[in-house]
């Protein structure tokens, strides 16, 4: 898919407030600081369409991007940021529980975890609210730039067995780097697939 038009559309407190047209929803989530801004730049290859930190929290409002006047890509703050007080963070925040249980713009959400940890309880958390709910996701793995091929390879599949012990069916995987531009094309086919569905 070649992406001719990237334009910031909102900035979303509550699902109340998100585009009321009826474009599909493609969203981005994973724990603070994995590099879910970062890969919206590297996808739409415009550096500074979604704000990108070094400090974990940065986005804590539902972006939505129009893509080509036919879709949006959505950035969601990430979640396990551990320094926000208890009583607003929840597990995850009511933010995103509504969006990714409640909002019928979300057509397909892609969870993103960082190539170079093992898996991550919060995580794994939430890939079984995804599946107890039914919602259809994928997993990008982000910084893959940061491991040797060898590594890369380990951790991805200590992922999987990882999953494997509780599901049957696994969810598509994809590596990535945004440093590099790693994936993609391969992320960009999967979205363009399932735009058709
Ligand atoms: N080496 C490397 N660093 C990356 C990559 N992607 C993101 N980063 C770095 O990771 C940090 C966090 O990136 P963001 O894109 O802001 O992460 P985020 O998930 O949007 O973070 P929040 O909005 O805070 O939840 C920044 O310092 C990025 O430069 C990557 O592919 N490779
Ligand atoms: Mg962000």
């Amino acid at each position: 898919m070649n992406i001719a038009k990237a334009e910031f559309k909102c900035s979303s407190e509550r699902i109340s407030q998100v585009p009321k047209d009826d474009l599909k929803d493609i969203a981005f989530i994973g724990r603070s600081n994995v590099g879910k801004s970062s890969l919206i730049n590297m996808l739409t290859g415009r550096q500074g369409l979604a704000k990108v930190s070094g400090t974990p929290g940065k986005t804590r409002l539902i972006n939505h991007f129009r893509i080509n006047d036919a879709w949006y890509l959505v950035d969601l703050p990430g979640y396990g940021y551990a320094r926000t007080s208890k009583s607003v963070r929840g597990e995850f925040s009511r933010l995103i529980t509504d969006y990714v249980l409640r909002c019928e713009k979300l057509h397909y959400l892609f969870v993103l975890v960082d190539i170079r940890l093992e898996p991550q309880k919060i995580d794994l958390r939430f890939i079984e609210m995804l599946g107890e709910n039914g919602v259809p996701f994928g997993i990008i793995f982000t910084k893959a730039d940061k491991l040797s091929k060898t590594q890369r390879e380990k951790s991805i599949e200590r992922f999987r067995a990882t999953l494997a012990e509780q599901w049957e069916e696994l969810p598509p995987m994809i590596v990535s780097s945004s440093e590099r531009g790693l994936g993609r094309e391969e992320i960009l086919a999967t979205i363009e697939d399932c735009l058709k569905v």
